[in-house]
């Protein structure tokens, strides 16, 4: 049992993670980077035990993938039980019931009421490019439409989605083509204001889309219902649901990328439901198997199954280790109620966020839901210029005292929340510690 306690033992990072840090620079790829390079070698609930001996909270949970806690006893158990019975098979070739289990609790527990398939992949990426291969075969139709902050992968044509271009699509070009960018309703910076936000962004939309485009020529509109590494962006109340009605009139099909959003962490069990959105394709991958590499598509039975047999697959695709403990994670948030866990989590940020942004004057925006909470950072509260400095120095100041905190946004001046949901309250307050003597010790 590891104590859910934050322990400084030497610096973060070490000397011994310096030493592997040294190995790592030259053994692995420099275009590798690592955010806070203290070497894990155990994890439990909200803390990560580094090879010095440190433990830090864990304020990122690897990116919103380990929700249910590192080293879920649950998830620990079912991997366990699934190694000694076998390892793979590649479903295509000899399948197993762990893969069609999956599949039934993903139709069960996403957004629309009508029948639905599921496809298994193993990254977040390769969901999304599933995605838009069914939307295009489904529709005919070549153009794929996503928006301003958009993040969607790092392969080939999920980089053509993403918007972001450093570090992710710098001199990696060409990408695929026949996709188009359209504007965010991004309320804090709606130029005219967030009170229009809605409404203008989606007249945007759907006039770029004509213009530019032409309804008939798009398969799908692509978006996720609360953008992740472009900045916690919760888009305008009824933009998404506009989009999704104006998909559904011109048969375009609407694809909620939930991969950082999904599994419990904004409080429901998928963002779009907050909107009561139903798209035709969600993808899925990080918090569905508490640490395990899993993904999913999963949609309306018409659209998934217009595919012909072997038009989707992959030797890895929905791994029996994998599917184990994705049926292990979303079986312990059901039990333990992990939407209101979420909740929860964000009644405890918030209010000693607001508390930071009165004390300091440079927190311009606070947003996000449940267990998915970001404050955009910005050096003039009028003009919203962002502070990236500020973003990193702070960044900078948790990891040193061991807190492993994120950032993210197109700006780089959104310091991003995506705790585990195991984590008791006595640790998030420890870590938001933390975080308030970063503001007071690094802002002017
Ligand atoms: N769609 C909405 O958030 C992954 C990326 C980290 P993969 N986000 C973390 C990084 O810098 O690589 C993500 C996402 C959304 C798709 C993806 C891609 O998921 O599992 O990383 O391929």
């Amino acid at each position: 049992m590891i104590e859910q306690k934050r322990i400084l033992a030497t610096s973060v990072p070490g000397p011994k993670s310096a030493e592997l840090a040294a190995r790592k620079n030259a053994a692995v790829s420099a275009g590798v980077g690592t955010g806070l390079p203290a070497y894990i070698v155990k994890g439990e609930g909200g803390i990560l035990v580094d090879v010095d001996g440190n433990q830090l909270i864990d304020f990122g949970s690897g990116i919103a993938v380990t929700t249910v806690g590192n080293g879920n006893p649950r998830v620990v158990e079912a991997v366990q039980r699934q190694i000694e019975d076998f390892t793979h098979t590649c479903f295509m070739v000899t399948p197993y019931e762990e893969y069609v289990a999956v599949a039934e609790k993903l139709n069960e527990l996403t957004p629309g009421s009508f029948e639905k398939r599921s496809a298994l992949f193993n990254s977040g990426a390769e969901a999304v490019e599933n995605a838009i291969k069914v939307a295009r075969h489904h529709t005919g139709r070549p153009a794929v439409v996503a928006f301003d902050h958009a993040y969607h992968g790092r392969t080939n044509l999920t980089m053509g989605l993403t918007a972001k271009n450093m570090p992710y699509k710098h001199r990696f070009g060409p990408f695929a083509g026949e996709i188009y960018r359209v504007p965010m309703a991004y309320p804090y910076r709606w130029p005219t204001g967030p009170e229009v936000c809605a409404e203008e962004a989606f007249a945007e939309f759907t006039s770029l889309l004509h213009a530019q485009v032409g309804e008939e020529n798009c398969a799908a509109v692509i978006i996720e219902p609360i953008q992740g590494e472009g900045g916690f962006i919760v888009p305008a109340p009824g933009f998404l649901r506009q989009v999704a009605e104006y998909c559904r009139d011109n048969g375009i099909l609407f694809i909620a990328d939930e991969v950082q959003t999904g599994f419990a962490r904004t409080g429901d069990w998928f963002a779009c439901e907050h909107e009561g959105v139903e798209p035709d394709l969600i993808t899925t991958a990080k918090g569905i198997a508490g640490g395990m590499p899993l993904a999913a598509v999963t949609g309306r039975a018409d659209v998934m199954d217009s595919i012909h047999s072997g038009g989707l697959g992959g030797t890895y695709g929905g791994n029996p280790v994998a599917c184990a403990a994705g049926l292990a994670a979303i079986g312990w948030m059901e039990e333990t109620d992990a939407r209101g866990r979420a909740r929860e989590v964000e009644q405890i940020f918030r209010p000693r966020l607001e508390t930071l942004a009165d004390k300091y004057g440079v927190i311009g925006d606070i947003r996000g839901r449940g267990a998915m909470l970001a404050i955009e950072l910005v050096s003039d509260l009028e003009a919203k210029t962002p502070d990236a400095d500020l973003t990193k120095a702070i960044n900078a100041y948790c990891h040193a005292h061991g807190v492993v905190t994120l950032t993210c946004g197109t700006f780089g001046n959104v310091f991003r929340f995506l705790p585990p949901l195991s984590a008791p309250d006595h640790l998030l307050n420890e870590g938001l510690e933390v975080l308030e003597d970063a503001f007071a010790e690094t802002v002017r």
